[in-house]
């Protein structure tokens, strides 16, 4: 990794041990100061919000262990997955307006090999499952219950996802029956984990237990590859979160991977994949989405519509939130 290794960094961060986990948990984020020349050191994993920072400790205990982006990101997307505190993912997930729990994720490695499951209910990891689609059937996403036979038949429990405290929101919001997501509240938290690890091979995944009372079948941006997550690993990779249709119609992680390709560094191509939506998409301003991408170096940004959005990094020398820039204030 020697002369890979680079040191030069934009974001003014604080070095790692300078806080307790806890502490930088309720620290406010870092503001991001944008630029190409976000260069980070490598190995490096970021993630997408707040949950990001536990999420890439799982995923650096991969990576400071010479393992693997892909070993890496799913360990760590893992940990979020198990977490009953997270809303938007896995265990404690918001239901569905039916009162289900239905997960979708993805996984991608630096040759295009992906795996994917949508629709999923009663799994704990739907992340582990995309991944084993990915490396043992020749498909790419299985969904609902056929994704659940495939999991069951590979070893994977029944899991009660919903837990008291989700279940008491769903049936608060049962009683209003409102569809008007609140940005930056209700509707975030999915985690996008993108890596580089020290061979300079990338990975990402992305899982989330969808948009909170959504509609029974809906599935959004986070399984679908090159909407919630693309990765090239001759390029970069990127990650979308938020409100999912608006990603879908603009293809969002694969446009974002693209910019990189034509040459404009991970911000600016995150910036660019947003304005896209402002110029294709009806009531964008209603919803949030926020895209985070690295490219091979190890440079890497972040932008969003609305300001809110934040990221996890955690490299050799730090383990910190940053703000994204955002479209409108
Ligand atoms: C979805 N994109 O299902 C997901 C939700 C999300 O942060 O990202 N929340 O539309």
């Amino acid at each position: 990794m020697g002369n890979r290794r680079k040191f030069i960094r934009t974001a003014g961060l604080a070095t790692l041990g300078a806080m307790s986990l806890p502490q930088m948990l309720k620290g406010r984020a870092k503001q991001y100061s944008g630029g190409p020349g976000n260069e980070s050191s490598i190995p490096l994993v970021l993630s997408t919000w707040q949950h990001g920072l536990a999420a890439n400790q799982a995923a650096w205990n991969v990576l400071s262990r010479h393992g693997s982006a892909l070993d890496a990101v799913e360990n760590g997307v893992m940990q979020t997955e198990a977490d009953p505190g997270g809303q938007s993912v896995g265990l404690g997930g918001l239901p569905d307006r039916d009162g289900k729990v239905t997960l979708d994720a993805c996984i991608m490695d630096h040759f295009g090999n992906c795996g994917s499951v949508c629709f999923l209910e009663g799994i704990l990891h739907p992340v582990s499952v995309a991944r084993l689609i990915m490396e043992q059937t020749p498909h790419v996403m299985l969904a609902g219950a056929g994704a659940q036979k495939f999991a069951l038949e590979n070893g994977f429990k029944i899991t009660e996802l919903l837990t008291g405290k989700s279940r008491k929101e769903w049936e608060n919001w049962k009683r209003k029956s409102m569809y008007q997501p609140v940005i930056n509240i209700e509707n975030h938290d999915t985690i996008g984990m993108i890596a580089l690890d020290e061979q300079g091979n990338l990975a990402g995944a992305c899982t989330t237990s969808g948009i909170a009372f959504k509609m029974h079948g809906r599935v959004g941006d986070s399984p679908i590859i090159g909407a919630g997550l693309y990765v090239d690993g001759e390029i970069g990779a990127a990650v979308a979160t938020g409100h999912g249709e608006m990603v879908m119609k603009t293809l969002g992680s694969f446009l974002v991977v693209e910019n990189m390709r034509r040459g404009s560094s991970p911000l600016k191509a995150c910036e660019e994949a947003v304005k896209r939506i402002t110029e294709k998409v009806k009531d964008y301003e209603k919803g949030q989405v926020g895209f985070l991408a690295m490219d091979t170096k190890g440079n890497y940004g972040a932008y969003s519509i609305h300001k809110g959005f934040n990221f996890a990094i955690r490299n050799q020398e730090e383990n910190e939130l940053i703000d994204s820039e955002s479209y409108l204030p």
